[in-house]
């Protein structure tokens, strides 16, 4: 069980509670750290903490009405006696522990490695005009830190996969073969797919089998990609590094002169962050609110990236492939850049900005303009997260990291200048919504339930549009993915979404307690047996139980159970 310690602190804003992960010093500090309290007069209460666990809170719950927070074992604690404290165990990293730390790398990177592209996957066609690509998963290792060499999990290599790219109507086929020793599956993020297709927990791909959905792609051209969705243990998978983009291409985008040359001025930049232990090791298990937080960041794979920069435009495809960090990219000189396009394609017109804020699973094309003979760094910037106090920082909300190197030698190849116009993004009429529904999230769950692999939470009825109220119902980020739709936003607390979501989306960022409505067509696949997945895509929030499941039906279509075994050993959302 999860124990947290509950603790009023002066100097922030109102009571706050205060998450304490199993971090072993916390642990065998405990017990002086109470017997110091005590002997001063004070009360600190350690233990598992009412708020949001479902295992230990008593009483009515769910949505809206489980919004009162449960606080009766909240304590209050003399300003001095923490003072105090704080002079004792700031030796000690308690300190840390308790408030939090944050990391910044800017103008320590030495960019010292070329940045990395994942190769182009080079499909075959066959017979009946499909193009078939192989992946298998696998383990392998790879020297990120000179001279230690780090254990991890790769698709078709060591590390990440291959890009797969496809374009609008053509029918792919993809055979994923596992050669992990575990479970995997492959999940297609931000495709529009038979839900038998989608690579969720219901399509375990078990050891030494292959999985091979097919289907057609019927989308705008967009910055896609893939990853395992394990029941409860995606978290691992990706952050092991089992992840690659998947480029959608259509006519639309072809006709717009845009920087479209991949590896030279159209470049993916899929950006994770990790901990290195002293044995150059990625550390799994340090976990603050969001989950695991890294203080190193890799670009494709790369420790240190630089790109040399050939054409006076760069489209850079930003991926956010964290399991649990936010990012605020911008540039170190503040630049300008014209964001094109988020999860699901372009916007109707260039943005000009100076930040973009990605969560997990998120994307962003940029297209960036670069002068002769200059450097320039991609940074993340200390993210807007919405939070307070001590959940900023906790949040990482106060970290910065320089990203990529950008270099430019004497000369530069020419580019025409960004279309002013895009495509069209026909705007989805919330008049025509047939269903509105309620999500709010919690520490461990989605309207006051865990995950469930055989409990059906919604059914929608296919060819409606519908409304999707979305909210972090509590002091803590979350985000928030639909399988299988594109989505609009609607407002975000009542006001209308800023140019950076306005346009398709399938994961959107969520601060504390303030509701986003989303709109989406459900326009085919119905398949009254397979479920598609909505959740948290902090991908250990995901895996301790904000997730929950969706069936597309036909009109007055019943429920079947969901068809296939799905080969599962039982999960426990618990620690
Ligand atoms: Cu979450």
């Amino acid at each position: 069980m999860r124990r947290m310690w509950s603790i009023t602190r002066p100097g922030l804003s109102g009571t706050e509670l205060l998450e304490v992960g199993e971090d072993h010093s916390f642990n065998l500090m405990l017990g002086w750290v109470v017997a110091v309290v005590e002997s001063i007069g004070c009360a600190i209460e350690y233990g598992p903490t009412a708020e949001e666990d479902p295992v230990t809170t008593q009483g009515p719950r769910g949505h809206p009405a489980a919004r009162g927070r449960t606080r009766s074992r909240l304590v209050t604690i003399a300003a001095a006696a923490v003072a105090g404290l704080a002079l004792m165990l700031s030796g000690c990293g308690i300190v840390d522990t308790v408030t939090g730390r944050s990391v910044s790398t800017v103008d320590e990177v030495e960019f010292s490695q070329e940045l990395a592209i994942p190769p182009l996957a080079e499909p075959r066609v066959d017979a009946d005009g499909r193009r078939v690509f192989e992946l298998t998963t696998q383990s392998g290792e790879r020297e990120f830190l000179s001279g230690q060499t780090t254990q991890t999990w790769g698709i078709n290599g060591d590390y990440l996969g291959p890009t797969l790219r496809a374009r609008r109507g053509e029918k792919v086929a993809i055979n994923v073969r596992n050669e992990l020793d575990e479970v995997t599956t492959m999940h297609w993020h931000g495709m529009h797919l038979p839900a038998t297709a989608d690579g969720g927990p219901h399509q375990p791909i078990n050891p030494g089998e292959t999985w091979s959905p097919e289907w057609t792609i019927d989308q705008p051209a967009a910055t896609l990609w893939y990853h395992p969705h394990p029941h409860g243990e995606t978290e691992k998978h990706v952050y092991r590094g089992l992840a690659g983009m998947f480029i959608l291409d259509d006519d639309v985008e072809a006709a717009l002169e845009l920087p479209r040359e991949y590896g030279v001025d159209d470049i993916p930049v899929i950006v994770q962050d990790k901990t290195f232990d002293d044995d150059g090791q990625f550390t799994e298990g340090d976990r603050e609110h969001a989950g695991m937080l890294g203080d190193t960041l890799l670009v494709n794979g790369t420790l240190g990236p630089y790109l040399e920069v050939e054409r006076e435009l760069t489209r850079l495809r930003l991926l956010n492939g964290s399991t649990a960090r936010t990012y605020s990219f911008g540039f170190s000189d503040d630049r300008q850049f014209a964001l094109i396009a988020t999860d699901g394609g372009l916007l109707s017109e260039p943005h000009d900005t100076g930040r973009i804020r990605l969560s997990p699973g998120e994307r962003a094309e940029i297209v960036v303009e670069m002068q002769p003979g200059e450097r320039v760094v991609l940074r993340s910037y200390p993210p807007e997260l919405g939070t307070d106090g001590s959940a900023t920082r906790k949040a990482g909300g106060e970290d910065s990291f320089d990203v990529l190197e950008l270099r430019t030698g004497a000369t530069l190849g020419d580019s025409p200048p960004i279309p002013e116009v895009l495509v069209d993004v026909p705007r989805l009429d919330p008049s025509e919504a047939s269903e509105t529904r309620q999500f709010e999230l919690r520490t461990r769950t989605i309207n006051g339930q865990q995950m469930d692999m055989d409990r059906i939470d919604e059914v929608v009825i296919v060819g409606t549009t519908e409304i999707w109220e979305v909210e972090s119902g509590h002091g803590q980020i979350h985000n928030f993915h639909i399988h299988d739709v594109q989505f609009q936003v609607l407002d975000i607390d009542g006001a209308p979404p800023p140019p950076e979501l306005a346009g398709w989306k399938d994961t959107i960022f969520l601060p504390p307690r303030t509701p986003i409505r989303l709109i989406m067509r459900f326009s085919d696949y119905a398949d009254s047996s397979m479920p598609y997945m909505y959740h948290c895509h902090l991908l250990w929030h995901e895996d301790r139980g904000l997730m929950g499941q969706f069936v597309v039906v036909e009109p007055g279509q019943g429920l079947e159970q969901p068809s296939l075994d799905s080969g599962r050993a039982d999960h426990d959302h618990g620690e």
